[in-house]
């Protein structure tokens, strides 16, 4: 019997982390749900449990390099990473920008899948067919007004994952980018504008059906699951009510 597919997902404790988690365990995968918050990911981890999959938690932060290259001594072997811990902090136009929030937010979405990424291509290298997702954003295919530090951090994230696959073509490693146009979930809105529930709320105000973190889940869960010779090098995925960055569907 052929051995279970391990799956390590970072930011899981939420979102679409925590909705690819769930359906990839769904589709087969033994799943590694990785975030810093360790009761959320373990309380995830104990549902699918309990609903017969396979899941472990491991609270990691993916910008503490030491603390991800101890985490990655754990796979010899392994078949899917989803890099997806990342997100966005202030709207701010260019002009008066925080540097230090372009500074974490470039920590967070580039380097952080840098190192994951890093320590874990020998596991899925040694698989023999593994699976590197990268969740990057619209924002990493072009700009926004208010969009600066975490355009610039998404396109590093899209050049990254353009890299990579250049570099590692002719190994058993294949290069997915998924890259989400507006997704309303519980967190991202929220942690960008600082818990102002209203600003974040107005991000989504009238238009009908942003994608869910299931939506995007799905997405991941259809690239991830097709036959190993195919790579889905790059998908935007929007909801139908979004044509571009700026232009939105409103209804009111
Ligand atoms: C999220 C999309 O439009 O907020 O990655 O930059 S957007």
């Amino acid at each position: 019997m052929a051995a279970t597919p391990i799956a390590v997902i970072t930011g899981a404790s939420s979102g679409i982390g925590a909705a690819t988690a769930r359906q990839l365990a769904a589709a087969g995968h033994r799943v590694v749900l990785t975030a810093r918050r360790k009761d959320r990911i373990e309380a995830l981890a104990a549902e699918l449990t309990e609903a017969g999959h396979q899941a472990t938690a491991y609270a990691l932060d993916v910008t503490d390099r030491a603390a991800v290259d101890e985490f990655a001594t754990a796979f010899r072997s392994l078949a899917v990473l989803v890099n997806n811990a990342g997100g966005a902090l202030g709207a701010d136009p260019v002009a008066t920008g925080d540097p230090d929030d372009w500074r974490q937010m470039y920590e967070t979405n580039v380097i952080g899948t840098l190192n994951v990424t890093q320590a874990l291509l020998p596991a899925l290298t040694a698989s023999g067919d593994g699976t590197v997702v990268i969740l990057s954003s619209t924002a990493g295919l072009s700009t926004y007004e208010g969009g600066g530090g975490y355009v610039a951090a998404k396109h590093g994230e899209h050049v990254l994952a353009e890299t990579l696959r250049l570099e590692i073509v002719g190994t058993p490693v294949r290069v997915i980018e998924v890259a989400p146009g507006m997704v309303k979930t519980e967190e991202f809105a929220t942690t960008r504008f600082r818990g102002d529930t209203e600003k974040a709320a107005k991000v989504y105000a009238g238009v009908d059906a942003p994608l869910t973190a299931d939506d995007v889940a799905d997405t991941i869960t259809w690239a991830v699951t097709r036959p190993s010779h195919v790579n889905i090098d790059l998908l935007v995925v929007r909801p139908r009510a979004q044509a571009s960055n700026s232009k939105v569907h409103r209804t009111t």
